[in-house]
């Protein structure tokens, strides 16, 4: 039987502990914004550091449809960067947070081709919209695409201005 007392009170108390880990993974805290103009990825970048954040990784299917969503969800529709590059002196591709692409990958049939139009390396990776069928390309980091940001919702990092950052938040 259960008795009120003061919450002052001293007891032994009883803790749950989950045993098991959880089936479902937990939403991800990330906030995606797409560039109001094109740019290099390391220019790219840097625009999304200096903002507080990074260019937008790939780990999951949820992350994917966001990312994709966020890159197709403007009037220039293109190839969009993201954060997955070669590591120096290597052609394995890995993401900005370290991670390697081989965990989860949606590269295009025949991609990474590593195949410049002027003959020089792909060294950077891009998201296609939807409109585009989806999937990713390695393309020169030189190249200037538009690219999408994430930030983490847990700290607050997301810009609050378009004109201050030249970034137009959509998914
Ligand atoms: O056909 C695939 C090929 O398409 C373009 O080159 C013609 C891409 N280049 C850019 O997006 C800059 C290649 O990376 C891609 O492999
Ligand atoms: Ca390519």
């Amino acid at each position: 039987q259960w008795s009120n007392v003061l919450c002052s009170a001293t007891a032994p108390s009883v803790c749950e502990v989950s045993s098991r880990a959880p089936t479902v993974a937990a939403p991800s805290h990330k906030e995606y914004w797409l560039s109001g103009y094109p740019a290099s990825w390391d220019d790219a970048r840097a625009k999304c550091r200096s903002t507080g954040g990074d260019l937008a990784v790939i780990h999951n299917a949820e992350n994917e449809e966001r990312v994709r969503a966020a890159c197709g969800s403007w009037e220039r529709d293109n190839l969009c960067w993201v954060g997955l590059r070669t590591a120096p002196m290597s052609r394995t591709f890995r993401w900005v947070d370290g991670v390697d692409v081989a965990a989860y990958s949606n590269w295009r049939d025949g991609e990474p081709n590593n195949s410049a139009s002027d003959g020089g390396a792909e060294e950077c990776g891009a998201v296609l919209p939807a409109s585009f069928g989806g999937g990713w390309n390695d393309a020169a980091c030189s190249v200037e695409f538009l690219f999408v940001c994430e930030y983490d919702t847990d700290v607050s990092t997301a810009p609050t201005s378009v004109e201050e950052t030249q970034l137009i938040k959509r998914v």
